[in-house]
């Protein structure tokens, strides 16, 4: 993948200039993830999408940069990023379209981080005060509102159907977010609703990041639609994986308290699961203290007694154990999907890219 920045794409701004002014270190590429460091030219690409992030982030005025630029800066694995360059590689890739795409997806993402901190009010992300914690809720909704604006005009030079798709992915993200609002405290949620909550809301952004990756390379349409099947089951193991570490990690693991979700009433397949069990009454009753109640009190921190207490009992039911299970059929499914790929080194990547993401999980003890 030849990757020089055509001249007509280079930002031409007054900003952009001032930011190339200012900019004195030079980007690394933000990925540590395993199987990529096969491809040097991939390597090379996250460079550019470092780069291309900084500039889009950056505006001329202090404060409005200093918020936009914040969570960029903060860290992140940049896995949506990486699908993309991946993705681009079965086919006749054309590196600057693929570097757009990735950027697009990751300020997407991270316009959605904004948001989602102010909805769930949380105080840390990526391992530091979140946005509206060191600033306030409507600093981070204006500036996460930029960062979805410049992923609309970046986006918007990848064509009609791309654009069309990132403004279809990010009204999935906004639907999956309200599913999961109209069923914050409900102990009868129904597995449909969760299903549909983290498709749209983490899932579909993860396949559209494969499927630009494989627009932007020009692949058969086949190819696009394999690898977009792949982006939605890796994309579900993700979330199942992300919602089991909320309950078996520690803070310094995943950058935030553990036991949020709890906190907030985002019952969780693992939750759903243990609800439904012959532990039902037992755990419903450690979730009372956490659910608003006709009072309007409710406990707003989890100790990690109690996070403890809930997790054993989620161990007894064999509900750690399930959703984990539920996670390995999607990666098998996600594999079923790459082997109808054309046979190439990039699958392999895409393999352990799967089997991270569920090997972040610890395996349940009993
Ligand atoms: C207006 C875009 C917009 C959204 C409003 C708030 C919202 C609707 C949706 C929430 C979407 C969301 C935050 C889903 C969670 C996805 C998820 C698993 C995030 C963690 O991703 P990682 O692990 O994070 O890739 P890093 O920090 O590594 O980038």
């Amino acid at each position: 993948m030849r990757c020089a920045r055509p001249a007509e794409r280079r930002a031409t701004s007054l900003a952009a200039a001032i930011f190339r002014a200012h900019r004195g270190l030079r980007l690394e590429a933000r990925s540590t993830l395993p199987g990529i460091e096969a491809f040097p030219d991939v390597i090379r690409g996250l460079r550019h999408v470092e780069e291309a992030l900084e500039e889009a982030v950056f505006v001329a005025d202090p404060f409005i940069s200093e918020t936009t630029s914040y969570l960029l800066k903060a860290g992140g694995k940049r896995v949506r990023p990486a699908l993309v360059l991946l993705g681009a590689k079965f086919g006749e890739a054309n590196c600057q379209d693929a570097v757009d795409a990735a950027v697009a997806v990751e300020l997407i993402h991270l316009g959605s981080l904004y948001h989602d901190d102010v909805i769930d009010e949380s105080d840390t992300r990526r391992g530091l005060p979140s946005v509206n914690t060191n600033w306030n809720n409507t600093v981070a909704i204006l500036a996460g509102d930029y960062l979805l604006s410049k992923a609309s005009e970046i986006g918007a030079r990848l064509g009609r159907e791309a654009s069309e798709l990132l403004a279809r992915t990010l009204g999935a993200l906004v639907k999956g977010e309200l599913i999961e609002l109209a069923n914050a405290y409900n102990l009868k949620c129904e597995l449909d609703d969760y299903w549909k909550i983290i498709e749209n809301k983490t899932a579909t952004l993860i396949s559209t990041s494969v499927r630009l990756g494989g627009m932007a390379g020009r692949a058969p349409r086949e190819v696009i639609d394999n690898l977009a099947e792949y982006g939605l089951r890796i994309g579900i193991v993700f979330q199942v994986a992300d919602d089991l570490l909320d309950l078996t990690s520690t803070e310094e693991e995943i950058g935030k308290p553990p036991g949020i979700d709890l906190v907030e009433g985002t019952y969780t397949l693992p939750i759903l699961h243990g609800l439904n069990s012959s532990n039902g009454e037992a755990l419903r009753r450690l979730l009372t203290p956490f659910t608003p109640g006709a009072d309007g009190g409710k406990q707003s921190e989890i100790s990690p007694e109690q996070l403890a207490e809930i997790r054993n009992v989620l161990y007894e039911a064999g509900s750690i154990k399930f959703a984990l299970k539920v996670a390995q059929d999607h990666l098998e499914a996600a594999d079923r999907a790459l082997e109808k790929l054309p046979d190439h080194p990039v699958r392999e990547a895409l393999k352990s890219l799967g089997d991270y993401i569920l090997s972040r999980v610890p395996l349940p003890l009993g």
